[in-house]
């Protein structure tokens, strides 16, 4: 029998074979593509050996975010800038992790991308050895070539994205990608080092059959997502509940089994807890490209301005009925049946 492994897509040649007839195609995309899976490449051998590498537990310091900096976080934000400073290729990357922007240093060239990413998430799941994985959005620069990278190239609308991903680090390494056609899952081979096409076209049907949710928060959630939750707890809604605390790997699995994830505001926190650049711009573009929707409760998650690098915002995101309905128990006008 041949696997899809042996017919031999290699996430180069995809790379390669998409980018090529794009109108302005020079080459820079497909290599900001290679590099980004060049530094999957390392982080995930790196998580690996987490264990055997002294790289498990934190670094003592505190993030932008005020959360605990793990060795890992630190290790995968530094091999980013690396891998993205490759010469003529990006003017700057924003992480989760720098309270400002890279700037990519003019010795090594600017470039016509601007790249925003969360270098590690659901770091908190690091030491119990459980699925994390690295997300990463991509604009075409608004800024001329000619100077170095400036913050108007990362303060775009989400449908201003030219390509986003992630890759997750959980029983094997699979990097997940969408540059606007289709979304397309590939495995690392880490015996030859290599990405394979393992999961074409990945789609997500009008509904699904899971939710994630962090129940705990219940009681500060608004009324209208106690109301939609409660619904897909009765009986005969036919719904499975799973939360791993790590949005990329929550992610991954409702896009394969179908399901809704909610991150909503609360009263003290209206908007939320996850980044909308690292978190809800990527996750939002690969989630319409596969047929599914995301929303910040308000309206459609990929038309927001973000203000600024860090800004927050409540993320419902997966199939498109679900998601819907999540919104409608939002509105205003909705009376809980
Ligand atoms: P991180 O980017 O610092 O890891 O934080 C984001 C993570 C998400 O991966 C996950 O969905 C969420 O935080 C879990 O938060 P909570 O523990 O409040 O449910
Ligand atoms: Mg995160």
């Amino acid at each position: 029998m041949v696997t899809q492994f042996e017919e031999g897509i290699t996430l180069d040649r995809f790379i390669f074979e998409t980018t090529r007839d794009h109108p302005e195609a020079t080459g820079r995309f497909a290599t900001l593509l290679q590099q980004i899976a060049l530094a999957a490449r390392l982080i995930s051998a790196r998580v690996n050996r987490a264990g055997l590498a002294g790289m498990l537990g934190g670094t003592g310091e505190v993030n932008v975010q005020g959360e605990f900096v793990q060795k890992l976080d630190e290790y995968s934000n530094e091999v980013l800038k690396r891998a993205l400073e490759h010469p003529g290729v990006c003017c700057m990357l924003a992480s989760e992790e720098d309270e400002e922007p890279f700037i990519v240093p003019d010795r090594f060239a600017t470039g016509p991308y601007a790249v925003c990413v969360d270098p590690l998430d659901g770091s908190s799941n690091i030491d119990v050895n459980a699925t994390i994985g690295t997300i990463f959005g991509v604009f075409k620069r608004k800024s001329s070539t000619d100077v170095q990278g400036q913050v108007e190239d990362l303060l775009q609308p989400g449908t201003d994205l030219i390509g986003a991903g992630y890759v997750i680090y959980g029983s094997g390494t699979v990097f997940v990608l969408s540059t606007g056609n289709g979304v397309h899952g590939f495995t690392l081979d880490p015996t030859v080092g290599e990405f394979f096409l393992s999961h074409p076209n990945l789609r997500l049907a009008p509904r699904g059959t899971i939710f994630s949710v962090n129940e705990a928060y219940a009681s500060q959630w608004p009324e209208g997502i106690r109301d939609y939750v409660r619904t897909l707890k009765e009986p005969d809604a036919g719904m499975s509940a799973r939360y791993i605390g790590s949005l990329v790997a929550d992610f991954h699995r409702n896009l394969i089994k179908g399901g809704i994830f909610l991150y909503p505001g609360t009263a003290a926190k209206p908007k939320g807890k996850l980044r909308l650049l690292f978190e809800g711009f990527p996750l939002a573009f690969l989630a319409e490209a596969a047929g599914g929707a995301a929303t910040d409760g308000r309206g459609r998650l990929l038309e927001r301005v973000p203000e600024s690098i860090h800004e927050r915002t409540p993320l419902i995101i997966g199939n498109r009925d679900d998601v819907a309905d999540a919104t409608r128990a939002l509105s205003p006008e909705y009376v809980a049946s």
